[in-house]
């Protein structure tokens, strides 16, 4: 090899160098250049009145829980019910096949009464369900972790858990209010959780994201804020092979994409009421796209938004 080469390479390099500079500077630094955002969602799924929880299994298969039980989804959008549930709340795959599901119960802290009734459901994709945690008043998302535990949220709380199928729950952190999504970085270091409310009664909305830092699978240190989207209503956070963070903005009907470091936001999608949950496309479906559930002042639609770019890999 000459000096020629060598000295291509080098200025090669440095071309790469300036243009991730002006990337970064720029106002637009997509993955597909193809993609502007925001970049218009269109409905994937209009057969439900109400969803929450969206989740791929071990096998590429997609489950949404809506309208009081849990479906599977065809890449095609068509739907079969497998199993009627109390409410629609998070759903994340599990082991190799099955799933788990956040389940209010029979009552929730919206109502006249709430009791100390939620149930964290084992289920398999055939829909034989099975209870495995229960003492979580409302639990709203799940995020299952390496070791085979998970942690679930309570929205109506500071409380976020850590549990395991043999029925074991304690409280693992109150350091964030009224937590709702989660997701972890790829290097499991900082856990991100979407605040939905900064008071209960009556309910107040709030747009607040938080890194959680993490030693040895529990909380090290306080929380910081990550990002604040300016909208209302933080829901469900999923995060992209970049480690990138996006969350769905409820009550904004709004997707904002969060950068881990700065906390800059770029606007992703917008006009899809009531977004409450997302997840990057597997199996099937399209994996550069993100699949989104609404809630019942939504609609229950389910969206399918492009974003360029696939999801990190998910722990199940
Ligand atoms: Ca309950
Ligand atoms: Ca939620």
């Amino acid at each position: 090899m000459g000096s020629g080469s060598t000295q291509s390479a080098a200025f090669g390099m440095a071309a790469a160098a300036i243009a991730v500079g002006f990337g970064i500077g720029g106002c637009v630094s997509n993955d597909d250049p193809d993609i502007e955002f925001p970049v218009q969602p269109e409905v994937f799924i209009d057969e439900f009145d109400a969803a929450e929880g969206i989740a791929f299994n071990g096998e590429g298969d997609l489950f949404i829980a809506a309208n009081r039980a849990v479906w599977r989804a065809d890449p095609s959008g068509a739907v079969t019910r497998l199993t009627d549930v109390f409410s629609n709340l998070g759903l994340a795959g599990f082991g190799e096949r099955d799933l788990l599901m956040a389940d209010f119960g029979p009552t929730n802290a919206t109502a006249d009464s709430s009791e100390n009734d939620g149930i964290i459901w084992l289920i398999s994709p055939e829909g034989e369900k099975r209870e495995v945690v229960r003492g979580i008043a409302d639990p709203n998302f799940v995020f299952v972790r390496d070791d085979g535990t998970f942690l679930v949220t309570d929205d109506f709380t500071e409380n976020i858990y850590v549990a395991d199928t043999t029925g074991a729950v304690r409280v693992w952190s109150t350091a964030v209010p009224y937590p709702n999504g989660l997701v972890a970085s790829s290097d499991g270091s900082r856990l991100y959780v979407a605040q939905i409310f900064s008071q209960l009664d009556p309910i107040v909305l709030t747009d607040r994201v938080w890194t959680l830092p993490i030693e040895g699978g529990e909380p090290a240190g306080e929380p910081r804020l990550l990002a604040e989207t300016g909208g209302a209503g933080v829901d469900g956070l999923a995060l992209d092979e970049q480690g990138r963070v996006y969350v769905a903005d409820n009550n904004a009907g709004k997707i904002w994409r969060i950068d881990p470091e700065s906390g800059a936001l770029v606007l992703i999608a917008e006009g899809m009421p009531h977004v409450a949950s997302l997840v990057f496309g597997e199996g099937g479906f399209d994996r550069r796209a993100l699949y989104v559930t609404s809630t019942f002042r939504g609609g229950g639609s389910i969206w399918k938004v492009p974003v360029g770019v696939r999801g990190a890999s998910v722990l199940r």
